[in-house]
């Protein structure tokens, strides 16, 4: 968790420095998300994210370097340099691909899950989908399929409250998202999303179930972003329910300093510990940083490779 806050800290001065060309969307905050369910999964399983996935690739394979060359557009990165922050792919690790089209990978990783049923190797979908998401029809559509069709996928719900400036009250009738599954008989469960410990435990529960009766399962998990919808900026100017104070708020419920004090009370973890481990990140993260910088950019006339199945 340590880490990718540091990476999309470092991501946020790139882009307020003018390193980054395209925009980055920064989770600080949600990390007990994507941290609590990578952990449960195993690297068959095929994962899905969307424009704020940095924490989901980088949960699945720490490697930071890759992400930074990545979103500064280097031969080196994840995708080649070709996609940035919001086309992030890793297959190796299972992370099947990002796109900023909202909701635009969740009928991709239903298929995914249809075609792990297929296999019969007990592995999983899992789709990410923010709290905006949720209310593209498509996401409907893959509830209603991928109960009929009892299909192994997690729907993983970061409701953080806003799709981009929007807050939930001025979009929905209820702050609820699970609800809808409900209507489409998908077990649930609604979560604390800053506590990682509650995070794992909980899913994990669901996922065992999931992976031998082969159904699909909800996971709502709430939580806030402490940067504003896009790039460093915190957007309480545009934001209509976005207020200092309650960034302020949000942030006392910091899911790192509440696992490093639960660990502390435990008599496992210390500040001197803390400050270390802080000490070799930065310095990770500071060597990453220079070295992606370094890095060359893609050939200009490799842009259209890629595009078509065959295509050198
Ligand atoms: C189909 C589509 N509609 C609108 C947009 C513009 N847009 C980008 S992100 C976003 C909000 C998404 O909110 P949410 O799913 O809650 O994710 P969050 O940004 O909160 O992580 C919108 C409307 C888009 N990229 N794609
Ligand atoms: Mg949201």
């Amino acid at each position: 968790m340590i880490t990718i806050r540091k990476a999309e800290q470092k991501l946020a001065f790139g882009k307020e420095k003018g390193f980054i060309e395209g925009p980055v969307h920064l989770g600080v905050g949600q990390e007990a998300i994507a941290v609590g369910i990578s952990e449960i999964l195993q690297m068959t399983d095929r994962v899905f994210g969307a424009h704020r996935s940095h924490s989901h690739i980088l949960s699945l394979n720490l490697d930071v370097y890759k992400l930074f060359a990545e979103v500064l557009g280097k031969v080196t990165g994840f995708s080649r340099g070709m996609g940035g922050s919001m086309h992030l792919y890793d297959k190796d690790s299972g992370f099947f691909g990002s796109t900023p089209i909202v909701a635009g990978t969740v009928s991709i990783a239903v298929g995914a899950a249809l075609a792990a049923k297929m296999q019969k190797n007990k592995d999983i979908a899992v789709a990410y989908i923010g709290d905006g998401a949720f209310e593209e029809g498509v996401v409907h559509e893959c509830l209603n399929f991928s109960s009929l069709h009892n299909l192994p996928i997690l729907f993983v719900i970061e409701n953080n409250l806003f799709a981009s400036h929007m807050n939930i009250s001025q979009r929905q009738p209820n702050n609820k998202i699970s609800r809808f599954s409900e209507a489409n008989e998908i077990t649930y469960k609604l979560l604390d999303g800053n506590n990682v410990e509650l995070i794992y435990k909980e899913s994990k529960e669901l996922v065992d179930s999931m992976r031998e009766e082969n159904r699909p399962a909800v996971i709502e998990l709430v939580t806030y972003r402490w940067y504003g919808h896009v790039d460093w900026r915190e957007d309480i100017d545009v934001g209509v329910e976005r207020s200092k104070e309650d960034i302020e708020n949000w942030k006392k419920r910091d899911p790192i300093a509440r696992l490093s004090k639960a660990m502390k009370e435990m008599g496992i973890w210390s500040s001197e510990k803390n400050s270390a481990l802080e000490k070799k990140i930065n310095n990770n993260i500071e060597l990453a940083w220079l070295s992606a910088l370094d890095d060359k950019a893609p050939e200009a006339k490799l842009l259209l490779n890629n595009v078509y199945k065959d295509s050198e």
